[in-house]
């Protein structure tokens, strides 16, 4: 007898040390995708408010799927809860001996295959608007280095790398660890191609307010499009694929302006920016030679 307790009670101990880490699971996954969030609010649940047509759409097809999923979920559980109370040992102390029922069968095999379809009607509309070949504003060129971005208008001669804001150089209305020194400026009201590549290890260029999310890989030029909306704003974006040390350190800024203010700061960049004169080292470059020399 006291052996079956204590089965019992390591059972117990068992099943809710599961319980303890499916839980302790599923908040690290919350965590990680508020962490990963461009713009990330405390305790932002949700995605980050969409931008341009894709990302309006993609949230929609999100918001979609969300409605589905719940309903499966719910009627799965309601059926198991049904299944459990209505079969259970007691009021059937002679168990059915059903295996088998056509029309049962029939339904479950149709009415998943009629939910994958209605699932699948919106969700190829939106991979072919972000896939289609669709004629673009303006061109940027985007390549991953460890650890930074560089961002080249390749209509306009200009290149220029974007570098983290060192925490202590932070001014007042700039975010810790996602504002840079040398945003991506783009003019409002813009279809831009982004054609990304890499200079080392991979990357990911990943602005999720604009659905923009692509691997930058050395060799390599992959493409995305997205639609920058009307209106004076800060698109904050990171790396998302563990590039090294730094991966952390090398937030995207995509900053739309007024077209007048755009071409402003164009003049001026093709001076600050002009090809082929010295860029500024900050302390992060300075730091990655540091630490190849002492590598080597
Ligand atoms: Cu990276």
């Amino acid at each position: 007898m006291m052996k079956t307790n204590f089965q019992n009670m390591s059972y117990i101990w068992k099943k809710s040390l599961g319980y303890i880490f499916s839980g302790v699971s599923v908040l690290f996954i919350l965590f990680l995708n508020i962490a990963q969030a461009s713009e990330p609010k405390p305790w932002q649940m949700d995605l980050q408010e969409p931008a341009g047509i894709i990302a309006t759409k993609a949230t929609d097809l999100h918001n979609f799927l969300l409605v589905v999923i719940t309903l499966i979920s719910v009627f799965v559980l309601g059926l198991l809860v049904y299944v459990c109370i209505k079969f259970r040992e007691k009021p059937n102390v002679k168990p059915s001996k059903t295996s088998h029922h056509t029309l049962i069968e029939i339904i479950w095999t149709v009415v998943p295959v009629l939910i994958l379809v209605v699932i699948a009607v919106p969700s190829f509309k939106l991979l072919y608007l972000t896939e289609a070949d669709k004629p673009v504003d303006m061109v940027v060129k985007v390549s991953g280095a460890q650890w930074y971005w560089n961002y080249e208008y390749p209509d306009e001669d200009v290149a220029f790398d974007s570098y983290i804001i060192a925490e202590e150089d932070l001014k007042d209305n700039q975010k810790r660890m996602l504002d840079v020194d040398n945003p991506l400026v783009v003019p409002e009201g813009t279809k831009i191609k982004f054609l990304v590549t890499g200079n080392d290890v991979m990357h990911s260029f990943f602005v999720p307010s604009l659905a923009l999310q692509v691997y930058s890989i050395a060799g390599r030029v992959n493409e995305i499009w997205t639609e920058i909306p009307m209106g004076k704003k800060k698109y904050y974006g990171q790396c998302n694929q563990i590039c090294g040390v730094n991966h952390a350190y090398m937030p995207i800024v995509i900053q739309a302006l007024p077209k007048n203010e755009y071409n402003e700061w164009l003049k001026e960049a093709k001076v600050k920016f002009a090809k082929n004169t010295l860029k500024e080292i900050n302390k992060y470059a300075l730091l990655e030679k540091k630490e190849v020399k002492e590598i080597k």
